[in-house]
């Protein structure tokens, strides 16, 4: 590719690929072929030319001082971060060498790619990496470390029909935020629920902490943790029991509302408030308010899938409008995930998917150290930051301690994931690359560009699984050669459409007219295009059966449920690296009184998985029984070096295999001594 030259300042337009549901389109300013200022522009309509503060520090990531410049190759012990500086070449052969090598002694099974987040968009993930695994016939590994409840959910109930965008929000005259958190999570849904509110409609948040929203809202349910699904089915008892189901609905779009009806006889508002922590009165209020407005609209989020009820909890809330007959009315209906309404399938990778072993990603710890046939031998992290993001953290690095284990780690900064590696690969950032950014709040899909060159010796994914099929003599004919060459693949396997659109604009329209109305102008993407509310293969798989409720049993040592959210700092750990205030326990002062402790205080938050200690800040913006701690946070920001995910079980959601993150239990006590 020819360098980018220019010699004073000027504007190039770009998207935001990060793993957030804005997918923000941006104008970045260069001066001197360094990026000084990144800002929002109106390409995308619901950027409305601003973006979060944590993007706008991302010239602090790419030239800050974490920064991965060169290929480096371990040269001390197992997690020292102890490297010596290596050309690409030497780097690249000796990562294909270990790959060959384990393939032809143990299998290719032995070699495990860990990915997620990282960059999130189309060409940064499932590409030349995904072929490079396949031909291996490597492991596969289960993407399921967030959205896989909700997904299975969404999947089996509607088959992922497009939901309610962000423009329609202001239609709706009564909206439930349902464990979501967008104050940080997604900040451009906001003013689309203030004009709502400004219109007149009703706001209710069901959530733990008293976020920014909840403070707005007429009714605020702060449910334990874990607790969503008899809040929801409670709901549907009400419903179904006091004659306020829409029965010629769901004659005419459903199936398996008896079997739901039934499911949730059981629930009434007292036991669903015995089991949640909230009045029953609350419940009722919502549940005749849900019942008696439209446009009524749900915002499901991510935060009530994240523990064992977490898959069944999603499936009751998205049946709510189907049995309230919320549907067919602009601004009414739900609002999920939107990355599947653009009906595209990778058909892109270069080789069918293997039929080889599968490992969920959120028992790492356990695939590095628990015997299996062949063994992991080499792991592959990319777009990912396992050390710090995945369940049972101290099984994780216990795992990539192992001396046996040759450790691959392709990432922009010095993670701490990167410091366990035995090869360190440089990655270039959304600026120094192409993307095709698809967000999932809004309906937008766009093309980003490279706006400065490449950072000291980084190279793109594309590049580097491109040499990586070379080296390994698992490049074929046809196979793109590079990021440009596979940018252009993609857009030439794209829907017609949409490839021409992002050619011409860099932004495409969605396969259908106008913004989606949920049973009007889109349908489910399911055989009758009939919503299934029982979907009878997820019956067998949930524990407790389809929308059986999973009680926590308890344990008197671990009484406070830990939860760890979103933070506006970052996005799970990316950016995390950048200064930032002393993070902090969030505990509500009954628990902190009841423990002797007050704000401020070094604390250690324990159970049996593992211990973190930071300092406490007291406040009443929780409910009582359930602490906080921000997800995503570096080994770096806590005393002892641990986060939330050491605490966190790597158990799993009764649907799609999902992480138990609040799943959590601990004790919290004063520590002594912080460190
Ligand atoms: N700034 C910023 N934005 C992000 C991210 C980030 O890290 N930072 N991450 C991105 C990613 S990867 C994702 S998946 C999304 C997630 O975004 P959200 O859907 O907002 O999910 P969370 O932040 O996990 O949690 C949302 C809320 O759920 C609450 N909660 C926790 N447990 C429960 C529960 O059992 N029931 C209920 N009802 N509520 C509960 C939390 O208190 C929190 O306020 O955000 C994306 N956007
Ligand atoms: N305690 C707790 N932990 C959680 C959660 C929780 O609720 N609680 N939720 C989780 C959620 S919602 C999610 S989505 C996961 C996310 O977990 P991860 O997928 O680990 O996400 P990040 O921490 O953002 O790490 C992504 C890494 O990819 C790198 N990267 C970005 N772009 C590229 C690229 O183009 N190439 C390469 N090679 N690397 C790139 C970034 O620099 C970054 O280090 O974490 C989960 N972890
Ligand atoms: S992280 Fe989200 S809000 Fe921030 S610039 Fe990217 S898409 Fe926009
Ligand atoms: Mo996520």
């Amino acid at each position: 590719m020819k360098p980018i030259v220019h010699t004073s300042a000027h504007t190039v337009a770009t998207v935001c690929p990060l793993d957030c549901p804005d997918s923000c389109s941006l104008d970045v300013t260069v001066e001197k072929g360094r990026v000084t200022t990144i800002d929002g522009s109106h390409l995308n309509p619901t950027t409305g030319g601003y973006i979060c503060a944590k993007v706008r520090r991302f010239g602090e990531r790419m030239y800050g001082p974490d920064r991965l410049l060169h290929p480096l190759i371990r040269k001390g012990g197992k997690g020292l971060a102890q490297f010596e500086r290596a050309s690409w070449d030497d780097a690249l052969g000796l990562v294909a060498e270990k790959l060959i090598a384990a393939r032809d002694r143990w299998g290719g099974e032995s070699i495990l790619p860990y990915s997620y987040g990282g960059s999130n968009g189309l060409l940064t993930q499932d590409t030349s990496d995904a072929t490079l695994f396949r031909r291996l016939g490597a492991s596969r590994l289960a993407r399921t470390v967030c959205a896989a409840p909700t997904g299975a959910a969404n999947m089996g109930m509607y088959g992922k029909m497009p939901s309610v965008t962000y423009e329609d929000f202001p239609e709706a005259r009564l909206i439930i935020v349902w464990g979501a958190n967008p104050s940080a999570s997604g900040i451009h849904l906001l003013p689309y629920i203030r004009e709502a509110q400004q219109r007149g409609a009703t706001l209710v948040v069901v959530d733990p902490r008293t976020t920014p929203l909840a403070k707005q809202a007429d009714i605020h349910l702060a449910v334990t943790p874990g607790t969503d699904l008899p809040v929801a089915l409670a709901i549907h008892r009400y419903l179904f029991e006091e004659g306020h189901a829409d029965d010629t609905f769901l004659a005419a779009h459903t199936r398996g509302a008896d079997r739901l009806r039934e499911r949730a006889r059981a629930w009434t508002f007292d036991r669903a408030a015995a089991e949640s922590g909230v009045p029953a009165d609350a419940i009722r209020a919502v549940a005749e308010m849900y019942a008696a407005t439209s446009p009524a609209l749900i915002r499901c989020g991510w935060g009530s899938e994240r523990n064992r009820n977490g898959g069944n909890a999603s499936l009751a809330i998205m049946a709510l409008p189907a049995v309230a007959g919320k549907f067919g009315v602009r601004g009414g209906g739900y609002a999920m995930s939107n990355s599947a309404s653009w009906g595209i399938t990778r058909t892109w990778i270069g080789a069918p998917e293997a039929s080889t072993r599968v490992v969920n990603m959120n028992q790492l710890g356990r695939a590095l150290l628990e015997p299996t046939d062949p063994p992991v031998n080499v792991l592959f992290v990319y777009n990912s930051n396992a050390a710090v993001t995945s369940p049972d953290q101290r099984r994780v690095l216990k795992g990539l301690e192992r001396e046996d284990l040759f450790t691959v780690v392709f990432d922009q900064v010095m993670t701490d994931t990167a410091r366990y590696a035995d090869v360190v690969l440089p990655a270039t950032t959304f600026l120094e690359g192409y993307d095709l950014a698809r967000a999932y709040g809004p309906l937008s899909l766009q093309l980003g560009r490279p706006v400065v060159d490449a950072v000291g010796d980084a190279r793109s994914n594309a590049d580097v699984f491109g040499e990586l099929l070379e080296r390994t003599g698992l490049l074929m004919d046809g196979d793109p050669r590079g990021e440009l060459e596979e940018m252009l693949t993609v857009l030439n396997q794209l829907p017609e459409q949409i490839g021409n659109d992002l050619r011409d604009h860099a932004s495409a329209t969605p396969p259908f007219e106008g913004r989606p109305v949920q049973f009007q102008t889109v349908w489910p993407l399911t055989a009758d295009r009939k919503a299934d509310l029982f979907p009878e293969h997820l019956d067998a798989e949930a524990p407790a059966g389809l929308y059986g409720y999973q009680a926590d049993p308890g344990t008197p040592e671990y009484p406070l449920a830990l939860i760890s959210p979103s933070s506006e700092r970052a996005i799970t750990s990316t950016l995390a690296e950048l200064p930032r205030p002393e993070v902090r326990l969030l505990m509500h002062a009954d628990d902190a009184a009841a423990r002797g402790l007050e704000d401020g205080d070094p604390v250690r938050i324990f159970n049996a998985l593992g211990e973190v200690r930071c300092n406490l800040r007291v406040g009443v913006d929780i409910r009582p029984g359930t602490v906080s701690l921000p997800k995503g946070l570096w080994r770096k920001h806590t005393a002892n070096g641990y986060t939330a995910t050491a605490l966190a079980p790597d158990t799993l959601t009764d649907l799609g295999g999902g992480a138990c993150f609040n799943d959590a239990r601990v004790e919290v006590s004063r520590a002594e001594v912080l460190h």
